[in-house]
C-alpha cells in the first residue's frame, strides 16, 4: 500500500527530561546531558522520540504547567541546546515529537496574569472566570475552582490550582496556539504529542457532574466535549497544511485518557490525529493476559487506525514492578508483546534495562504534584499522617520518574551532584552499562526486538493474519504483502507445546531446549518466519 509513513516503523521512546541524563551537575536532566546520549539511543534502536515538557515553567506539575510557550526552561538548557538536540537526533535518524500542554497554562504564564490583574484585558476571555464554583471536581483531587489571586471571582482547573484551563472556544486561544505549533515545526520537530486533548474546554462551563456510589464524581460533562472535534480538526488541518507546503508527515499523537474505545475512535482519523494515546493496555494493573488479549481485539475491531502499544509512562507505576513483580524473564515476554503487537509502540526510558518503582520514603520524598495534594486532602480528612502517606502513595507517579540507571556509581551515572529526585528503590539494581556487557540480558532482548520490529515489514505495517490465546499462550502472527511473522509468546509458568511447522526462526527468548525444541519455557518468546529471504 502506498500510505505508509514514517512513523509506522518508528519505535518511540519517552524521555522524562528532568530524569535521563543531567549535563550541568545540577542533579536535573537537561538538553545538554540528553543529546550527549544519543549515540546510546542509536545503539538501542528507538529512532522516535517523545520529549516531555520543557519550557519555562515554575513546574509545580514537573513542566505540564507551562509558563512561555517559546522558550527552553533553563533548568533544561537554552533554545541554542534544543536545536542543537534536534540537529543530533536527525543526524541519527531520529524523530522528535514534542509534547505540547493545550487544555492549561501555568497561573504564571503571561496571559494569566494579566487576565487576573485587569479584568478588561482581553486575556480575561482566555480562562473562565465566574463568580461562584460550580461541582466540578479537579484530577488532582478538590475542587475544580480556586480564587483569582487578588479579584473576586473563582477560575477553572482541571488539575492543579497553578494549571489554569483555557477556553477553547475562544479563537484566539486556538489561534495563539497554532502560532505556537508553528514556532515548533519551523525550528524542526517531526510531530506532536498533545497532553490531555480530549479535556479541551471547548463548550463551556455546563451541568454538572453525576457521582459514583463511592461518591466520586464521573467526569461527564467537562471532559470529552462535543466542541473538541472541530478544535482537533483546527489544530490538526493547521499542521498537515504546514506539511504540505514542506512536503513531509508530521506525527500527531494525542493522549486521551480513557479505555472505552467508541470514545477514542472519533479523535483519529485523516482530518484529525494519526494515533490516539489510549489506555486500554497502560491502565491494566495486574497482569492478566486475557484482559491483554481482549483488549487487543477490541481494538483491531473498534479503531479505524493504529493503536498505541505501550505498558509505561510518567503517569503509571513501572511495568517491571506493577506488572512483572520484578520477574525478568516476565519481563521480556511483556518487552515481545509491546514490540511485536500491531500498533505504534511507546517505550518509557529505563524499560529496556528493566528498572523498577521508586518508592518514596515519606511525604518530603514526594515531588508529584498529585501525591501532595492527595496527602493534603487525606490530612485534611482527618487520617493520620500513616494512612495520608498511604493515600498520596497510591496516586504517586513518582514510581516511574526516578533517573536513568546508567551505571554502577554515584547518582548511577546520571549526575554529578545529588538528584532533584530519589533513586529507586530496586530490587535487581539494573543498570546500563552492566547490561550491555552481558549478551542475555534484557537490554539486548529489547535492542533485537526493536531492530526487528523497525526492519520487518510485516512487524512495521502488517495487520493480524492471525490473533489468539490458549491457556495463556498468546500466538500473534502478522502479515504484509508476502512477508508473515509469527510470535508466539508464553505468558505462563508452565512450558508450552508450540506448532514450529519449519518456519524459519528470527528470535528465540532464553531457555528453549535443544532437546525440546518444541516447547517454550515460562514466559519463553518464539518469532518465526514464513517466507526465505523475506526481508
Ligand atoms: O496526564 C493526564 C492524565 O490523565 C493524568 O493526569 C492522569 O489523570 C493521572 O496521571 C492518573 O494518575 C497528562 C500528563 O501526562 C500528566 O503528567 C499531567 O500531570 C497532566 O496531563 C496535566 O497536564
Ligand atoms: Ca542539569
Amino acid at each position: 500500500t502506498s500510505n505508509q509513513t514514517w512513523w509506522q516503523d518508528t519505535v518511540f521512546y519517552e524521555i522524562y527530561i528532568s530524569s535521563f541524563q543531567d549535563g550541568n551537575g545540577d542533579g536535573i536532566g537537561d538538553f545538554a546531558g540528553l543529546t550527549s546520549r544519543l549515540g546510546y539511543l542509536q545503539d538501542l534502536g528507538v529512532n522516535g522520540l517523545w520529549i516531555t515538557p520543557f519550557y519555562p515553567s515554575p513546574k509545580v506539575d514537573n513542566g505540564y504547567d507551562v509558563a512561555d510557550y517559546f522558550d527552553v526552561d533553563p533548568d533544561f538548557g537554552t533554545l541554542a541546546d534544543f536545536d542543537h538536540f534536534i540537529e543530533e537526533a536527525h543526524r541519527r535518524g531520529m524523530k522528535v515529537i514534542i509534547d505540547v500542554v493545550l487544555n492549561h497554562v501555568s497561573t504564571d504564564h503571561a496571559w494569566f496574569r494579566e487576565a487576573a490583574s485587569d479584568p478588561k484585558s482581553k486575556y480575561r476571555d482566555y480562562f473562565f472566570f465566574q463568580d461562584a464554583p460550580n461541582g466540578w471536581s479537579s484530577f488532582f483531587g478538590g475542587s475544580a475552582w480556586s480564587k483569582e489571586p487578588d479579584g473576586s471571582q473563582v477560575y477553572y482547573h482541571k488539575f492543579a490550582p497553578e494549571q489554569a484551563d483555557l477556553n477553547w472556544q475562544n479563537q484566539a486561544v486556538r489561534d495563539d496556539m497554532k502560532a505556537m505549533l508553528r514556532f515548533w515545526l519551523d525550528k524542526g520537530v517531526d510531530g506532536f504529542r498533545f497532553d490531555v486533548i480530549n479535556f479541551l474546554s471547548c463548550d463551556g462551563i455546563g451541568a454538572e457532574n453525576p457521582v459514583d456510589e463511592q461518591g466520586k464524581q464521573i467526569h461527564l460533562n467537562d471532559i470529552d466535549q462535543l466542541g473538541i472535534y472541530p478544535c482537533v480538526r483546527e489544530l490538526c488541518g493547521f499542521v498537515r497544511e504546514y506539511a504540505a507546503q514542506k512536503k513531509t508527515a508530521y506525527f500527531l499523537v494525542g493522549e486521551v485518557g480513557d479505555e472505552a474505545l467508541a470514545k477514542l475512535a472519533p479523535y483519529q482519523g485523516p482530518d484529525m490525529l494519526d494515533v490516539v494515546f489510549n489506555f486500554n493496555l497502560g491502565s491494566i494493573d495486574s497482569f492478566d493476559i486475557c484482559r491483554v488479549y481482549q483488549e487487543l481485539k477490541d481494538m483491531e475491531k473498534h479503531l479505524s487506525g493504529l493503536p498505541t502499544i505501550f505498558f509505561n509512562s510518567h503517569d503509571m507505576a513501572r511495568s517491571m514492578s506493577r506488572l512483572c513483580h520484578e520477574n525478568q524473564a516476565a519481563a521480556a515476554a511483556l518487552a515481545a508483546l509491546t514490540l511485536m503487537a500491531k500498533g505504534v509502540s511507546f517505550l518509557y526510558f529505563g524499560e529496556e534495562i528493566g528498572m523498577s518503582n521508586f518508592i518514596p520514603g515519606n511525604i518530603e520524598e514526594m515531588k508529584d504534584i498529585q501525591a501532595i495534594n492527595h496527602f493534603n486532602l487525606a490530612v485534611s480528612e482527618g487520617k493520620n499522617q500513616r494512612q495520608a502517606y498511604g493515600d498520596a502513595l497510591e496516586k504517586c507517579r513518582d514510581k516511574s520518574r526516578s533517573y536513568m540507571s546508567w551505571n554502577k556509581s554515584d547518582f548511577s551515572g546520571f549526575s554529578r551532584s545529588k538528584p532533584w529526585i530519589g533513586a529507586a528503590n530496586v530490587v535487581h539494581s539494573p543498570n546500563v552499562e552492566d547490561q550491555r556487557n552481558d549478551p542475555e540480558s534484557l537490554w539486548h532482548w529489547y535492542q533485537k526486538l526493536i531492530f526487528l520490529c523497525r526492519d520487518n515489514p510485516a512487524l512495521a505495517f502488517g495487520n493480524y493474519d492471525h490473533l489468539s490465546l490458549d491457556e495463556k499462550l498468546l500466538h500473534l502472527s502478522r502479515r504484509w504483502d508476502d512477508h508473515i511473522v509469527h510470535i508466539h509468546i508464553n505468558f505462563s509458568r508452565e512450558k508450552k507445546l508450540i506448532d514450529r511447522q519449519n518456519f524459519r526462526e528470527i528470535l528465540t527468548s532464553r531457555g528453549i531446549s535443544p532437546c525440546e525444541p518444541d516447547y517454550l519455557p515460562p514466559f519463553g518468546v518464539l518469532i518465526t518466519r514464513e517466507i526465505e529471504n523475506a526481508y
